[in-house]
This record gives C-alpha cells, structure tokens and sequence, in this order.
C-alpha cells in the first residue's frame, strides 16, 4: 500500500514513516521543513542532532534497500500539494504536518495566527485535492487528547449519547481546548467530519495524548536517522523534558501543583496505532475517532518515576514546583476511554518498562548539548 507521510521529518512522521518502510509499505515523505525554521528562530535545538531529510533518507536506503520518496513544500500551497500528491498517488495519508506546540500558538498574535492558518488550511487543502482526485483515499489525521480539555465526566472515544428532553442523541463529543494549537485541532476535526458528511471521504481522527521516548526499532538502527528530541519550554513535552532536566542535574519543572492529568503513550506505540488504522481503514463518509493514548498520569506522577529512574542511575533529581505558565486546571477529574486502538490489537510499552532505555539514557548520553538557558517556560497564556 502506498502511504504518504506529511510531517514526515518530524518527531512522529519521522518514526512512522520508516517503521512503515520497515514493514512493507510504499512511503512518501511530504515536508516543508518548516519545524527546524522554528526552531532556528526560537534559537533552540533537539537535544539529538538530526541530519537533513535528504542524508536520512539515503541512509535508510544504504541500510535497507528501501526508497522513500521526498515532496518538500508546504501543505497550504494547493498547487504543490496537488501535484504531489498526483504524482505518488497515495492509497492512504497519514497527517502529521502541523505547528504543534501549545506554548508556540500562545507567544503572542502573529503565532496563533500562524498556528491556525498553517493547520487548517493545510488540513482544508488536503481535503480538498482528496475530493478533487483521491476520494477513495483513507486519511488518518493527527488529533489530540487536548481537544476534549478536562470535563468532569469520562471522555469517549470522539462521539457521546446525550438524552435530552426525551430525545436521544449521538453527537461529537464536546470540545474544551486549552490554548490556540489545540483549537486548531478542534477546527480541522470539524472541517475533516464536514467533509466525510457531503463529499463521502473517509477518515481516522488520532486523538493522540503527549508522546514519550526516542528510540524505534529504525531510528535506533544508526546515528545517521535518530529521531528528534525536544527539551526547551517551546517544543519540549513535559516526560521528555523531565528526563533531561534529571540529567543535566536540573530541577524538574513541574508547573502549579502537578495534579494535572494527562494520557500519554510510547513513540514505539504511535507508529502501531498509525499501522492499525492505515491496515483497518474508515468507511466511506465515516469520521472515525480513535483515543490514541496507553496510560494516563499526573505530572506529579511523572516526575515522581523520573526521579526514582534517576536515583538508580545514580543522579540525584530534584521535583520543584514552579508557578504555572498556563491558564489549566490542576485539581481535576479525568478517565478517558481508549478502547478502539487495543480493540484492533495494540499491545501498549508501559512507561514503567521503558523510562531507562528509551529516555534517560538517551538524555545522559547527549547532555553536554543541552543550553540550560531554554529549559525554564518563557511563554504565558495570560
Ligand atoms: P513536529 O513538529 O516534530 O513535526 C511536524 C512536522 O510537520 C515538521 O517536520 C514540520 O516541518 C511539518 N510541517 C508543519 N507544517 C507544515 C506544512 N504547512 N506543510 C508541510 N509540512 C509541515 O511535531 P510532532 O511532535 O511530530 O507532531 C506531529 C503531529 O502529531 C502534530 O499534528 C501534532 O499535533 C500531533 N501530536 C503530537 C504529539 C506529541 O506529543 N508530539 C501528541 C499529540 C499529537
Ligand atoms: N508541564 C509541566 N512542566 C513542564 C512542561 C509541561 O508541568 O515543564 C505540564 C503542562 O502545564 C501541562 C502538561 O504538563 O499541564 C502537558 O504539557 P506538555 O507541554 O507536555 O503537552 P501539551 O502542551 O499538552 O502538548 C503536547 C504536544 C501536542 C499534543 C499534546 C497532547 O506538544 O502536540 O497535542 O501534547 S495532549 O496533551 O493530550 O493534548
């Protein structure tokens, strides 16, 4: 099957688009490279030193013989968009090519308005050139946990019945993000459902909670294709963050109390949960969502096993709570459903078993790249 991959040079579509290769799958990467302009503008750095797209993917194929194919251009260029996706002509899309942190759409004006701009019209392109010319193409777009915020009820899986003065009702589920990034999601998961309604596309809605780790069985092959690692207050996510703040000798950051919940999953699971939709696809006019999450914690919790990992390792780790950047609840309910993915045979990596291999070490072994200077926040949501 031919898969494309949009994002394809960033943290998840990097990993998804060789455990794809991997397995079998005709795989095209389309990027624009624009997350490492981000970055040079924030004047931070992965703590893995990544090499350029093309060295990448030359050294897939020196190693495995598999090809991949590279579009470089921007998803809200139609015309780009189209041609290339008319010249690999792909039976699935995996969409992962979106400005994705929430502290980066909360700088200030001109961020959220890159942020919304960027994801929605790239998502509205996208569904436009598969109603144009690829209607029969599954498309499996990157959601996230963050749409739904924190109710004080349990999460479904994207739909819920409500009973409502003697009526009864499936509806999409009710939507309470929590910055500008994550309202963009919220917008394309409406335009992706439209979609489906009028034009009869099919699509896979991946809410997928804060993924962890480094290592694939692919990206670990060579030094050559290592995936990226974000630890600054921008880009970083709090686990990944953690664990280099533990080796580095910095006090973990945990903003406000720490009570705050948040579901969570291995990168070793994002590109199954990928493999299982492509394999299962939508049918026509079905929006389907998927809870693309393993295990939920406090951040409190998090940081909690971080520092007993560290202890063991020999660090001594520090948990110090600072005032909280962001505008969120921290003392709240929170249990969401994540019942389809394992339904079609996901078998989860607890972080319990992987903290060690998959982070800590990874972060030990590159902590003299670390700039201590973008660890703490420096973006308010006020
Ligand atoms: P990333 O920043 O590492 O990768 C995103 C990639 O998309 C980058 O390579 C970037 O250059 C590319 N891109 C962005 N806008 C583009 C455009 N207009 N045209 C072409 N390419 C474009 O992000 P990531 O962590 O890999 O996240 C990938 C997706 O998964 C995002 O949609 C994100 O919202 C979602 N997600 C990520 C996490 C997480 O913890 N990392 C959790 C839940 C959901
Ligand atoms: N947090 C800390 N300390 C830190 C960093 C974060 O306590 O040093 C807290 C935040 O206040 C928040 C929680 O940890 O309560 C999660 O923050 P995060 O930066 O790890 O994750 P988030 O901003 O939610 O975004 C990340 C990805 C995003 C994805 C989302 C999934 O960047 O692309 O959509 O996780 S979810 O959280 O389920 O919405």
């Amino acid at each position: 099957m031919k898969v494309l991959v949009i994002g394809g040079d960033g943290y998840c579509g990097w990993a998804t688009a060789l455990y794809l290769s991997n397995r079998g799958y005709e795989v095209g990467i389309l990027d624009s490279l624009v997350r490492r302009h981000w970055d040079a503008q924030l004047c931070v750095e992965t703590l893995t030193p990544i090499a350029p797209i093309q060295q990448r993917i030359q050294r897939w194929k020196d190693l495995t013989g598999k090809s991949i194919d590279l579009f470089v251009g921007d998803l809200t260029d139609y015309t780009f968009l189209s041609g290339a996706m008319h010249s690999f002509e792909p039976e699935a899309v995996v969409h992962f090519g979106e400005q994705r942190s929430a502290p980066f759409s909360m700088i200030d004006r001109e961020h959220a308005v890159l942020t919304q701009v960027n994801n929605v019209v790239g998502t509205l392109n996208l569904l436009y050139v598969m109603r144009e010319s690829f209607p029969d193409c599954h498309l499996v777009k990157l959601g996230t946990m963050g749409e739904y915020g924190t109710p004080n009820i349990d999460i479904e899986e994207g739909y819920i019945t409500i009973e409502h003065n003697g009526r009864k009702d499936t509806l999409p589920y009710p939507k309470q993000p929590g910055s500008f990034y994550h309202l963009s999601k919220v917008h394309d998961s409406h335009n992706i459902h439209f979609a489906c309604k009028i034009w009869g596309l099919r699509a896979t809605d991946l809410n997928q909670g804060i993924v962890y780790g480094v290592l694939t069985d692919e990206t670990g092959m060579d030094e050559l294709l290592v995936n990226r690692l974000d630890y600054d207050g921008v880009f970083g996510t709090a686990l990944n963050r953690f664990c280099i703040q533990a080796a580095v000798g910095h006090p973990l950051t945990v903003y406000g109390s720490g009570s705050q919940t948040r579901a969570m999953l291995d990168i070793r699971d994002t590109v199954r949960c990928v493999e299982l939709a492509i394999a299962t696809p939508a049918n026509p006019g079905e929006f389907r969502v998927f809870n693309q999450f393993t295990e939920m914690f406090s951040i409190q919790d998090i940081a909690m096993m971080i520092k007993g990992a560290g202890n063991s390792l020999g660090l001594s780790v520090e948990i110090k709570s600072i005032e909280n950047p962001r505008v969120e609840a921290e003392e709240h309910y929170f249990n969401a459903k994540n019942t389809n993915l394992l339904d079609l045979g996901l078998q989860p990596h607890l972080l319990s078993d992987s903290l060690l291999d998959s982070l800590l070490n990874f972060s030990i072994k590159y902590k003299d790249r670390v700039d201590e200077s973008q660890i703490l926040p420096k973006v308010t949501w006020r």
